[in-house]
């Protein structure tokens, strides 16, 4: 069977989010839920596909920060790109009741000089929608791109955030390394 095509076609090879280490982290989430063993049958987790413009994407997104008025044919040519460019997986939670796009991760590899020509992994853009809280969704999407990132050899993953999510990054796993917690910033004006 070939890939799927048209609006369905995944942005990577959703086998890759198969068979993932979840032994590793259970400790983490108590109940946990995940789209392999649940009772929560109506949603499922998975690469981004090109049909997710028209299920909320990118609505979704404007919960986490500034995303603009994204035209179809503009999120197509930026799903391709990164297609090409490999190395994004931007993964997301679908109701599959409503046929919507309520939780996203990206996962992003940096191939790398040093650690022996190593795979660096960067968490990006984590946001759930507001309205599903407290269904521990957040820890399923960030522990799913976390355990792909280990699965797909990387040597570390790290991330930027708000201060008051420390904790909930803490609670599955990330920490502070002593002398080496800081994220420094330039912002470029008149880019929005
Ligand atoms: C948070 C996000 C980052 C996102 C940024 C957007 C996580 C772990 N971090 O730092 O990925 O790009 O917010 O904020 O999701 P900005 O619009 O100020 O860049």
């Amino acid at each position: 069977m070939g890939a799927p095509k048209g609006q369905a076609e995944y942005l990577f090879n959703p086998s890759l989010l198969k068979n993932l280490e979840w032994n590793d982290v259970r400790n983490c989430v108590n109940p946990f839920i995940t789209n392999e063993s649940t009772g929560e049958s109506w949603l499922i987790v998975r690469p981004l596909q090109l049909g997710d413009y028209a299920k909320g994407f990118t609505q979704l997104l404007s919960q986490l920060t500034s995303v603009g008025n994204i035209s179809k044919p503009q999120f197509d040519s930026q799903f391709y790109a990164m297609q090409r460019s490999g190395g994004y997986y931007v993964t997301v939670i679908e109701d599959t009741r409503k046929g919507e796009i309520i939780g996203a991760a990206t996962l992003i590899t940096e191939l790398k000089f040093i650690h022996d020509c190593g795979l660096r992994a960067r968490l990006e853009d984590v946001v759930v929608n507001n309205t599903y809280r407290g269904k521990q969704l957040g820890k399923l999407i960030v522990l799913t791109v976390s355990l792909l990132a280990k699965k797909l050899g990387c040597y570390k993953m790290s991330l930027d955030c708000k201060d008051s999510l420390i904790p909930f990054y803490k609670a599955i796993g990330y920490k502070c390394e002593p002398g080496n917690c800081n994220s420094m910033v330039i912002r470029y004006e008149g880019v929005s």
